[in-house]
């Protein structure tokens, strides 16, 4: 689950997540962060099997040089808000769907912060998108994957015009 470049000074997005169970939906974070050339690394950090461990992750983030995480976690999602509390970081949550309730659960309780203590929230199950923003996010200050983006998206809209044409002709 952690890339080969995990542990190095250059990590920049640390994805962690309750359980090995949402690797599956939190793998497109890391895939979308890896095309726009940004290292990152990932983990199980469970808030309520490993408290004090995620405190103490939270608590090291910034200092281990990381500048953005996302946290994943499905049903009672406490763990974006509970690292948000920790670090100075921004925090962006990802609602992981489960059997029941089809992530309305975690999506609530990812957005549902105290004023003070912010959790930016992608849609259930868009790892993906909490990628591009951590990119985003980074790319304040870095030019050159600004440029990524902007080619990024030029891309999605070159896709959008081939499907187009597609349905016109
Ligand atoms: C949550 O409980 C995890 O984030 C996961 O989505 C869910 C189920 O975990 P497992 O029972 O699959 O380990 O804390």
């Amino acid at each position: 689950m952690t890339d080969e470049t995990a542990g190095s000074p250059t990590v920049k997005v640390g994805i962690v997540m309750g359980s090995d169970s949402d690797w599956p939906v939190m793998q497109a974070a890391g895939e979308v962060l890896t095309e726009l050339g940004v290292v990152w690394e990932a983990d199980v950090v469970s808030a309520h099997r490993m408290p004090t461990e995620m405190i103490e992750w939270g608590q090291q983030a910034h200092t281990r040089g990381l500048s953005v995480i996302i946290a994943g976690a499905g049903g009672a999602a406490h763990l974006p808000g509970m690292l948000a509390s920790v670090t100075p970081l921004p925090v962006i949550g990802v609602p992981v769907p489960l059997k029941y309730l089809d992530g309305m659960d975690s999506l609530l309780s990812i957005v549902q912060m105290p004023g003070g203590i912010p959790v930016a929230a992608v849609a259930i199950g868009n790892a993906k998108n909490a990628g591009i923003l951590a990119a985003r996010i980074l790319a304040t200050s870095d030019s050159d994957l600004q440029q990524r983006l902007v080619d990024y998206a030029a891309g999605l809209a070159e896709t959008a015009h081939a499907k187009g044409d597609a349905v016109r002709s």
